[in-house]
């Protein structure tokens, strides 16, 4: 039996494991939940996610959730075919792969999800915007990137001079933040930038992000 995704199209956690499958050249079968009908939190489906999210990745009797564990899952798997996201062979690379793959979900995301929740999830579901989380979360982030644009002054990829999966991982709410003003983050910092137009062409996360329409 092949892998089965559960999740969804334009959510981007969903698209973080697609990415990582496609890079992995994985076959894989995307099964959408639906959870505008709250799908996500029916029986069925908590048996499979206890926390009632997206993504879930089921291989035979394996299920795994939390997109970045299964992302990596995937880069273990299949280790000897497609993009070495992990640096499996290489014990200092695949350290520093570690710590960037840390920063992406412990610095970058909680900013950068609070923005990207703000500016294009809550308008397109006709929900409040508040201003103050905008702000905050503009400042913190732009910090962050300051740590960024000091890296990849000096290194191409944040782990070293190769794509990881740490890169990876920061693509999907990364590409919903350039479709807002808030795009001016990334390209008012020319080492980010150069990075993301890198980053953001692969041509896996090019087919992912075709079908990723949140906000039109
Ligand atoms: C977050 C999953 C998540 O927020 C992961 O898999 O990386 N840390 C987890 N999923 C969202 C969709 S974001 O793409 C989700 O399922 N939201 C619906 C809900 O929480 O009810």
């Amino acid at each position: 039996m092949g892998l089965k995704v559960y999740g969804a199209a334009m959510s981007t956690c969903t698209a973080r494991v697609l990415t990582a499958l496609i890079e992995k050249e994985a076959e894989y079968e995307l099964v959408p939940v639906n959870l505008a009908v709250g799908e996500h939190k029916q029986p069925a489906y908590l048996a499979k996610h206890p926390f009632g999210q997206i993504p879930v990745l089921e291989d035979d009797d394996l299920t795994l959730f939390e997109s970045r564990a299964i992302a990596a899952y995937v880069s273990y798997k299949y280790k000897t075919q497609g993009t070495d996201l992990l640096r499996i062979g290489n014990l200092k690379e695949a350290g520093l792969v570690g710590v960037w793959i840390e920063v992406e979900s412990q610095q970058f995301n909680p900013a950068i999800s609070a923005l990207v929740y703000q500016l294009v999830i809550a308008p397109a579901f006709g929900r409040p915007v508040d201003q103050a989380i905008i702000d905050t979360n503009t400042e913190k982030l732009g910090k962050v990137l300051d740590v960024y644009e000091a890296r990849l002054s000096s290194n191409k990829y944040l782990a070293g001079d190769f794509f990881s999966l740490a890169d990876l991982n920061h693509l999907p709410y990364t590409y919903y933040l350039m479709k807002t003003g808030s795009a001016s983050l990334i390209n008012e910092r020319p080492h980010v930038k150069a990075w993301w137009e890198d980053i953001s062409s692969r041509p896996a996360f090019v087919k992912v992000s075709e079908n990723m329409n949140l906000g039109g």
